[in-house]
Order: structure tokens, then C-alpha cells, then sequence
């Protein structure tokens, strides 16, 4: 499939982002304004990703316990050979899509993308994966489809931390179809060039990377294309503190907490917070998803 988007945010190879840089400047003829002023517009930082340590020890995955570090303890215990994916609903081709076919359909790309927590500490992630249009391509969505519902297994016996109602399990998620559409939304499967652990969501999870990180949802088994807008887990549990749309915006406070700035992980114990980005840093790709909208109402 056509490439629809390309990552500017790599760190080993600079071309494609010295490449954009050149590209934006002619355009605008900001010649003379140099980095910083790009800067502002969130997106032209180099992006330092966080290390695989880092990413693979520091979760938030409920269903293996609520602490940071209970993922990666416990999250072993999770079966992912074999796996599929049920795809159904508003689709022309419904039916249970193994790991492996998928895989054989899909185009795998680095993805270097900021990670958001709603809690307001932050990541860096090289994350291997495809993009989601591509694979809702593969089941063929129908019109009058106008949202998608995602769900995580639902093992009690593998996965310690269901056993405690500390959500509605299994964990939901869903997006509007257009942001699932979008070639910033991908479906990860790697970390650093490795299949993602499974603290990280293995064998697959999805990533939206201007949005909350309660919305990338991890090991996904199922995915229904539907006319409503669908239950999502967060949402249920505190609906005015979670909403459905959770687009990271500075503005907008949590209930409890600002959410101006963040904590990058990794940075030390001293280290500055630093502030948060409209859509994470993705303002210029996706604000248009949004035009009209009340983000206050609508957060
Ligand atoms: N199934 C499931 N998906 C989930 C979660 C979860 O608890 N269960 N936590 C979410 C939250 S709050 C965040 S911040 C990200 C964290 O992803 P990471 O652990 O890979 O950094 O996963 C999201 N996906
Ligand atoms: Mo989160």
C-alpha cells in the first residue's frame, strides 16, 4: 500500500527529517528562522526516544496490577502464540484474522512517537508497527461505518490484576473512524526492531499518538465497526474525569490535575517538567479532525 505518511521524528536517520525541514522552510519562507522557530509548532524537535529499559519497565497495563512495575513481572503470563484478531460488524469481510496473516499483509515502518500518559508523565517510543487503515483495509469497512470499538483479552488466569473490579473488564477502547483512518494511527507490534514485549501490549496494541495513552489499548482480540459511538473502558469508570475523545491538550485540566505540563521519564529526578504539546506535538496533522469542535466539552 501507498505510503501515505512519512516519520519525520527518526533519530538514527536525519535525512527524511532535514528533508522536511528544507520542505517547510521553502514553503513558508521561513529560510532565516532556523529550528526554533519550528520548534514552537511542536513537531521539528529531535525527538530523543527513551530506552528499551525505560519503555519495558515502567507500564501502566491494569489487567497484570496497578503499580508501574507489575506489568513487566507479571505480564509473562500471557499467552500470544497463537493469537488472532476477531474483525467484525460494519465490515465486507468479518472473521477471526491470525497474527501471522495479518502480518503477511501489513507493511511494518519505525514509528518514533511522544507517548502521553493522562497521568502526566511521557515517552519517547520507537515503535515498529502498521498503520490501522491498512488493516481495517484488509477486512474491507463498509459505508455508514462511523466508529471502531477495540477490546483486550480477557484471561482471569493469566492475568492477575482482573481479579479486582478495578475496571469494567474486558478493557474497551474506540476511536471516530476518521481518527482511525488517520496514517498517524498504527497498530504496534515492536519495540526497538523486537516483537513488543508483552507488557507493551504484545502481540499487538494500538497507538494514537495525539491522544491520552489510556487510548492506545494493548493486545487487541477484537475490532467492530459500528454506526454509534462505542463504551470505552475509562469512560465508564470516571466519565467526567475520562471522555471518549482524550486528544492531549494543555489546556484542558484534569479534574485533579493540570495537564500544562509533563514528566519525561527518565529525565532524572530534577529534572524540568516540560510542557505539554496541543495533540502531543501533532497539531499540524490532526487539528483539522477537530475543526468546530468545543475541545472543553468534548475533552
Ligand atoms: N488493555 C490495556 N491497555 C492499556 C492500558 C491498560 O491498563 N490495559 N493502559 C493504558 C495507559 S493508561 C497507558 S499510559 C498506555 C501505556 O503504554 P506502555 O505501558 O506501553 O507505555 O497503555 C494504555 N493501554
Ligand atoms: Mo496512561
Amino acid at each position: 500500500m501507498a505510503k501515505r505518511w512519512t516519520n519525520t521524528l527518526t533519530h538514527a536517520d536525519v535525512t527524511p527529517r532535514a528533508a522536511f525541514l528544507n520542505r517547510r522552510q521553502i514553503m513558508a519562507g521561513m529560510a532565516g528562522l532556523g529550528l526554533a522557530g519550528l520548534a514552537g509548532q511542536g513537531r521539528a524537535e529531535t525527538l530523543e526516544p527513551n530506552s528499551f529499559e525505560e519503555i519495558t519497565n515502567y507500564n501502566n497495563f491494569y489487567e497484570f496490577g496497578t503499580g508501574k512495575e507489575d506489568p513487566a513481572q507479571n505480564a509473562h503470563r500471557l499467552t500470544t502464540e497463537p493469537w488472532s484478531v476477531k474483525i467484525d460488524g460494519m465490515v465486507d469481510r468479518p472473521g477471526d484474522y491470525d497474527f501471522e496473516t495479518i502480518m503477511s499483509e501489513m507493511t511494518v515502518e519505525e514509528r518514533i512517537y511522544r507517548l502521553r500518559c493522562v497521568e502526566a508523565w511521557s515517552m519517547v517510543v520507537p515503535w515498529n508497527g502498521f498503520e490501522l487503515a491498512d488493516l481495517l483495509a484488509l477486512a474491507g469497512v463498509q459505508d455508514g461505518a462511523k466508529y471502531v470499538a477495540f477490546q483486550t483479552a480477557y484471561r482471569p488466569e493469566e492475568m492477575p490484576g482482573t481479579r479486582f473490579p478495578v475496571l469494567d473488564w474486558p478493557y474497551r477502547e474506540g476511536l471516530r473512524l476518521d481518527e482511525a483512518l488517520h496514517p498517524l494511527t498504527i497498530m504496534a507490534t515492536g519495540i526497538y526492531g523486537k516483537p513488543i514485549p508483552n507488557q507493551n501490549g504484545a502481540p499487538l496494541r494500538l497507538v494514537v499518538p495525539w491522544k491520552y495513552g489510556f487510548k492506545s489499548i494493548k493486545s487487541v482480540v477484537c475490532i467492530t465497526l459500528t454506526d454509534s459511538q462505542p463504551p470505552t473502558a475509562w469512560n465508564m469508570a470516571i466519565p467526567n474525569e475520562y471522555g471518549f475523545y482524550s486528544n492531549v491538550n494543555p489546556n484542558v485540566d484534569h479534574p485533579r490535575w493540570s495537564q500544562a505540563t509533563e514528566r519525561r521519564i527518565g529525565g532524572g529526578l530534577f529534572a524540568k517538567r516540560q510542557p505539554t504539546l496541543m495533540f502531543n506535538g501533532y497539531e499540524e496533522e490532526v487539528a483539522g479532525l477537530y475543526e468546530g469542535m468545543d475541545l472543553t466539552r468534548n475533552f
